[in-house]
């Protein structure tokens, strides 16, 4: 009776990446996004500030179910103060709904040197063509940042001895600030394992452990299309 009490309305889901640039968290984010009209996409990098941020995310779940929040949070302190915030924020202004945070970590493997290979090439190949990471006018400054922010991730840890992080985990796996997350799903950054392969494994695992949420499969054609519209985004905000 006491959990018929506190049940909330709705439960809904935030998504939140963990990578480097270049790993393909945006395009990801957005062949997912683009599947459902009520799964959504956010991007830090579209905000001047992380209260507009905070806002927006919190705006999205009153329409959404999934909102994926796309972002480094290459250190477990940024990945801390996401989801503190989406808690401080949360409390003014949203309705009775519970949030559950799913993580996508883009390093599942302890060897970055292939990723960090293909990150590089992607944000050459990418050109200026994003809000901040200019790599047609200042090559130098954005494969610099592509270096430091390698050089500082922390990928997430298990308790347990082993060092291999099984495709999917939960939180009361993992070490420290990262057992706030309800699921981590681990994805790797290599040839086998383009964007679309890895939304296609993201699916896979919100429907084995949310079955209510991801329901149906997804048909090749949405696939195409969904990557298609994807691959085609440019970005229109600038920021400093
Ligand atoms: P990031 O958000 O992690 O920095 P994205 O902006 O998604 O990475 O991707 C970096 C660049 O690589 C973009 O220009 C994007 O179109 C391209 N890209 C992403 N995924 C793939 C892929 O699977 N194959 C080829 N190019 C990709």
């Amino acid at each position: 009776r006491l959990e018929l009490l506190l049940s909330s309305t709705r439960t809904v889901y935030c998504v939140s990446t963990i990578a480097f640039p270049g790993c393909g968290k945006t395009t990801t984010c957005m062949i997912l996004a683009n599947l459902f009209s009520n799964w959504t996409h956010i991007q830090n990098d579209n905000f001047p500030n992380a209260k507009a941020f905070y806002t927006e995310i919190i705006n999205s779940f009153l329409e959404n179910d999934v909102v994926f929040v796309d972002r480094m949070n290459y250190r477990l302190n940024y990945r801390h103060e996401l989801v503190s915030s989406i808690s401080q924020y949360r409390a003014s202004s949203l309705p009775d709904v519970e949030i559950k945070h799913v993580g996508l970590n883009f390093m599942r493997s302890n060897d970055q040197l292939r990723a960090l290979e293909i990150a590089k090439e992607r944000i050459l190949l990418r050109g200026d063509n994003h809000q901040s990471v200019k790599a047609a006018t200042s090559e130098v400054q954005a494969l610099a940042l592509l270096r430091d922010t390698a050089k500082q991730f922390e990928r997430p840890q298990l308790k347990s001895e082993e060092d291999e992080l099984p495709v999917a985990c939960l939180g009361s796996q993992l070490r420290g600030y990262d057992s706030a997350y309800t699921l981590l799903i681990n994805l790797d950054v290599d040839d086998d394992h383009l964007s679309l392969v890895n939304a296609q494994i993201i699916y896979e695992q919100l429907r084995i452990h949310f079955p209510q949420l991801a329901s149906q499969p997804v048909i090749e054609q949405s696939w195409t299309a969904a990557y298609e519209r994807a691959m085609a985004y440019k970005p229109t905000f600038e920021k400093k």
